[in-house]
């Protein structure tokens, strides 16, 4: 499967084409909606949400409640764009808008600079409206197929906020926790946070960064149970599903770093603490007693739970004024802005959900072929069989 994005922030709308997935496939706009909407909450977030509802429409490949294995598109409206329609008309812009709402002022921490001397634009708009996190809503709405294909499987998604600024939660024990656990306890917390007491510190956090005029980053994570055996694979660079996880987590916006299982703690045990045994029993065939390294091994699924963490920086778009230059007079400025979110790692977590699910559907699809759901059901079924006596 693979699938591209267009859309800027105040466009008309965000747009998904999808391909390679299966036929008969189940899915309504109801079940994607609810992904938008648990994306747009989360305690920090700023006046722009209260402009948008989120809402997805299938405009191609999906009929009578399920998939049809041609293509899909997907579309987002953008509810601001009705203020913007003279700025960012696709068409010459008229005399009156001319010259308005321009960028010739880099804030630090975008993509404004590099984007504007890479692309020659003077007018940084140009840059910071396709690089905008807006575009995860719609990233969101592909993730959240990729989901519904997983359950088809009984393979469950679910993301948590373990970090913002200085409060860390407690680690959560994930024997006790189920899929619906979390997803039930999150879905209660205003930053999608398993530790209530964490939560009420990490809501104060995000309340002095406001009064500050800062922001506040953090680390989220995102479990995915029930992962047969052998997705991705161990053969080549670029088909190692970690690293293709890890990439997917690069790549939304102010993301800086990945972390699978106890990630950068296996620099400091000795590898015994590492490595996690491998047990066998007649009812759940090769399993391991521990999951430090969270689900894989030679870049492949082990079988069990994906953990996989990222972290967020703080939004750039900062009211308390940071240094920069203006591109027109060369001459310092500090920078200073009309609305922002003072945090959005809730959000965020949500989108890492669902760019890690989407890779784990794509890695599933090349394992067990994409053409029709009960085709790949019985294929799993036979595999997991035999995976179990090896
Ligand atoms: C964003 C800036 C803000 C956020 C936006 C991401 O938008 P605006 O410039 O319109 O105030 O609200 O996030 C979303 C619109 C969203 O849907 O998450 C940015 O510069 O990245």
């Amino acid at each position: 499967m693979r699938y591209l994005t267009a859309g800027e922030s105040h466009g008309p709308q965000l747009t998904a084409i999808i391909e390679g997935v299966p036929a008969f496939l189940p899915i309504t706009t109801a079940e994607i909606n609810n992904d938008l909407e648990r994306r747009q909450k989360g305690y920090g977030r700023g006046r722009r949400m209260q402009i948008e509802k989120d809402q997805v429409q299938f405009v191609a490949g999906v009929r009578d409640g399920h998939t049809t294995g041609a293509p899909i598109a997907l579309v987002v409206e953008n509810k601001d764009w009705t203020h913007w329609q003279h700025i960012m008309t696709a068409d010459h812009i008229d005399e009156e808008n001319q010259g308005k709402r321009t960028v010739s002022r880099p804030r630090p921490g975008h993509a404004d600079l590099n984007g504007a001397i890479k692309y020659k634009h003077r007018d940084m708009r140009n840059i910071l409206e396709r690089s905008s996190a807006r575009e995860t809503a719609i990233r969101v709405a592909c993730g959240s197929l990729a989901k519904k294909l997983l359950s088809e499987f009984n393979i469950e998604v679910a993301c948590h906020v373990r970090r913002i600024g200085p409060v860390e939660a407690a680690v959560p024990d994930l024997n006790e926790l189920s899929i619906a656990d979390i997803k039930r306890i999150t879905e209660d917390s205003p930053v999608r946070c398993l530790d209530a007491e964490a939560a009420e510190k990490m809501m104060r956090a995000i309340d002095q960064a406001k009064e500050e005029g800062d922001s506040i980053g953090g680390v989220v994570e995102v479990i995915v149970t029930g992962v047969p055996i052998g997705l991705g694979s161990h053969v080549q660079w670029d088909r190692k599903l970690d690293g293709k996880i890890a990439q997917a987590i690069m790549s939304i916006q102010a993301f800086k770093g990945v972390e699978v299982g106890i990630g950068f703690e296996a620099a400091e045990r000795p590898g015994s603490e590492v490595h996690d045994e491998i047990a066998w029993s007649e009812e759940r065939g090769y399993y391991r007693k521990t999951n430090r390294l969270g689900g894989f091994e030679g870049g492949m699924t082990n079988g069990m739970p994906i953990v996989v963490r990222g972290v967020m920086k703080p939004i750039p778009t900062l009211y308390k004024p940071l240094q920069s230059v203006d591109i027109d007079t060369k001459e310092p400025f500090e920078a200073s802005i009309e609305r922002s979110d003072s945090c959005a790692v809730p959000a965020a977590s949500v989108v890492a959900e669902a760019v890690v699910a989407w890779e784990v559907a794509n890695a599933f699809c090349e394992k067990f072929g994409s053409d029709h759901i009960g085709e790949m059901k019985s294929l799993l079924q036979s595999y997991v069989e035999e995976a179990k006596q090896f």
